[in-house]
C-alpha cells in the first residue's frame, strides 16, 4: 500500500495520487472485438457457434437454457442460498419500486397542456459475467428494475463453461427474477448477438451489465453504432474509497478494503484519513487479514497499488473523495452523516460502522451496477429509470395557440426559419377566419 501525505503534493502529484489505470484502448483488443462483431453480423448463429467453440471451449447446438437445465440448477443450489437470494431480490424490489417516476401533466400556459409519458424499453439484454468469478447478484440488480419498469422482453446472456453448462446460481437468480430466456453466450460475441440479433438471439434496444475487457469494448462499439444498441455504463475495475477518523476500527476498515481488493488485481482501493496512527493500524491489520483469504493473491496484487492518504481534516477528506468520485464511498467517522452534505460525487455511500459495502453488493436494496472511472461526476448507477424512456406530449387548444403561437413565430423568424413561422401563422389565420374577424 502506498502512504501519501496529501498536503505535500502539488496539483500534478495529487492527480497522480488519485490516478486510475486507463481503460484498455489497446489496438489489438479493438481489432479483435470488431472482428467478432463483424463475424456475428455476417454469419449470425453460425458465427456464434464457431466463436463459442473457440473462445469458451464448448460446442453448442442451441444457446438457450432449457427448462430441464433450470430444474437441474435449482436442485443444485442449497435452499438457504435460494432463500437468501429471494430475500435480497425482494429488498432490491422494494427500493427500486420506490424509485419509479410518475407521468407528468402540466399546463404551462392557458390551453397549453404538456405531458411526460413513461414507456419501458421494449427489449433489454442483460449480461452476467461467468468464468472464474460469476456474479449471480448482478442478475437481480438488473432484472428486478427491468421488471418494475415493465420491459416486455428481457434476455440474459452468460458465458457457458467448458462442459456447456452455465453457473447454476445465475440460472436460479434468473428464474427468481422472472427472466425466461437465458442464453449461453459470453464475451464480445454475446454483446454483438444482443445488439444486432441472430436467429436465436433477439435484437435488443439496450444492453446492461459488467464484463471483462472484451465485453466492455464490445459495448462501446455497439453503442457507437446507430444500428447497434444503447448501453448502461462502460464498466471499469471496481473502486472503494474509505474516509475514516480515529474512531474507526482498523480491523473493520481493513476488512472493507480487502472486500474490494478481492474483486480483481486491478481493483481500486483508497483510504483517506486525518489520523496517521489509523493509517498505520489499518495497513497492519489489512496485511494480517489478507494472508488468510482464499483469494489472497488477487487481493495482495490489488493492495500493492492501494493508496493511504493522510489529509488535514475530514473536510479535506471529503474534497479528496469528490475529486476521485469513487464508485463506492464508505464513511467511518464519529459523525458520518455530518459529512454527507459535502459529498457531491460518488456512486453509492455507506455510512457508519455497521454499513459494509457487502450489503450494498447483495441485499440492502440499492443497485450495485455503479459508475466507475470517475463517471460518478456525471451519472448515477443503474436504476428503474435506466429501463424507461420519457416521451413528451403537447396539446394546445385554439386559445392556447392564440396565446403562445405569435411568440413561436417571432422566435422562428429570429432563427431565420420562415417555414417554422408560417406553420403557426397559417393556423392563426384559420382561427381568425373561423371566428369571422379575419
Ligand atoms: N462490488 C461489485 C458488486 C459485487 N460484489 C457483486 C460482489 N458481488 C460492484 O459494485
Ligand atoms: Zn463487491
Amino acid at each position: 500500500m502506498k502512504r501519501i501525505d496529501w498536503n505535500t503534493l502539488d496539483t500534478a502529484g495529487r492527480d497522480g495520487a488519485l490516478a486510475r489505470p486507463q481503460p484498455i484502448r489497446d489496438g489489438a483488443l479493438i481489432a479483435s472485438v470488431r472482428g467478432i462483431i463483424d463475424d456475428v453480423r455476417r454469419d449470425g448463429d453460425e458465427a456464434l457457434r464457431r466463436l463459442t467453440s473457440r473462445l469458451d471451449g464448448c460446442d453448442l447446438d442451441a444457446f438457450e437454457v432449457t427448462d430441464d437445465e433450470f430444474a437441474a440448477a435449482q436442485a443444485r443450489v442449497p435452499a438457504a442460498v435460494q432463500a437468501a437470494m429471494a430475500a435480497a431480490a425482494a429488498r432490491v424490489e422494494t427500493f427500486h419500486q420506490a424509485q419509479m417516476p410518475s407521468r407528468l401533466r402540466v399546463q404551462t400556459a392557458p390551453g397549453v397542456v404538456c405531458e411526460s409519458l413513461l414507456r419501458p424499453i421494449q427489449r433489454v439484454g442483460l449480461y452476467a459475467p461467468g468464468g472464474s468469478a460469476p456474479l449471480p447478484s448482478t442478475v437481480w440488480m438488473l432484472a428486478v428494475p427491468a421488471r418494475i419498469a415493465g420491459c416486455p422482453e428481457v434476455v440474459l446472456a452468460t458465458p457457458p463453461r467448458g462442459d456447456g453448462t452455465v453457473d447454476p446460481l445465475i440460472l436460479v437468480a434468473a428464474r427468481l427474477c422472472g427472466v425466461q430466456r437465458v442464453l449461453k453466450l459470453g464475451g464480445a460475441q454475446a454483446i454483438a448477438a444482443m445488439a444486432y440479433g441472430s436467429d436465436s438471439v433477439p435484437r435488443c434496444d439496450k444492453l446492461f451489465g459488467p464484463g471483462n475487457a472484451w465485453v466492455t469494448q464490445a459495448k462501446l462499439e455497439v453503442a457507437g453504432d446507430p444500428a447497434g444498441a444503447a448501453i448502461d455504463l462502460p464498466a471499469g475495475p471496481s473502486e472503494v474509497l474509505v474516509i475514516a477518523d480515529d474512531s474507526a476500527d482498523p480491523d473493520i476498515v481493513g476488512a472493507d478494503l480487502l472486500a474490494q481488493a478481492e474483486h480483481g488485481t486491478d481493483s481500486q482501493v483508497v483510504l483517506v484519513s486525518p489520523d496517521a496512527a489509523l493509517l498505520d493500524a489499518v495497513e497492519r491489520r489489512t496485511r494480517e487479514q489478507s494472508v488468510r483469504l482464499p483469494r489472497a493473491a488477487i487481493a495482495g496484487a490489488a493492495l500493492a497499488h492501494a493508496r493511504l492518504l493522510l489529509v488535514r481534516d475530514l473536510v479535506q477528506a471529503a474534497e479528496v473523495s469528490n475529486r476521485y468520485a469513487p464508485e463506492h464511498l464508505i464513511i467511518q467517522t464519529r459523525e458520518p452523516r455530518r459529512l454527507l452534505p459535502r459529498i457531491v460525487h460518488a456512486g453509492s455511500i455507506f455510512l457508519g460502522p455497521w454499513s459494509p459495502e457487502t450489503v450494498g453488493d447483495y441485499c440492502a436494496g440499492p443497485n450495485h451496477v455503479l459508475p466507475t472511472l470517475g463517471w460518478a461526476r456525471s451519472c448515477g448507477g443503474v436504476g428503474v429509470d435506466s429501463f424507461l424512456r420519457r416521451i413528451s406530449v403537447q396539446e394546445l387548444s385554439a386559445d392556447g395557440l392564440r396565446g403562445i403561437g405569435p411568440e413561436a413565430a417571432l422566435l422562428a423568424r429570429a432563427e431565420q426559419l420562415e417555414a417554422h413561422a408560417r406553420a403557426v401563422d397559417l393556423r392563426l389565420a384559420r382561427l381568425s377566419a373561423a371566428r369571422g374577424d379575419g
